[in-house]
């Protein structure tokens, strides 16, 4: 189990959370997703090495920005 973690901008409801969880979690191999709002700290669980750019991919679909720490 990997586990990655990202900062998302941009976000300010229950609603962009929910969104943001929805997309990160289509990408295989993805077992957990967390998402706080006021950090904006995404954090992933997954059972195979994640790319950067599907999940930054998959956080632009939400309508959000993600970088890498
Ligand atoms: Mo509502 Mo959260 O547009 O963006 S989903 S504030």
């Amino acid at each position: 189990m990997t586990n990655t973690q990202y900062s998302v901008t941009g976000m300010t409801c229950g609603h962009c959370v929910a969104s943001v969880r929805e997309e990160v979690t289509k990408l295989a191999g993805v077992e957990s997703v967390e998402v706080d709002l006021q950090s904006g700290l995404l954090s992933i669980a997954s059972s195979r090495e994640l790319s950067d750019d599907d999940v930054i991919a998959a956080v632009d679909e939400a309508g959000y920005e993600a970088a890498p720490l």
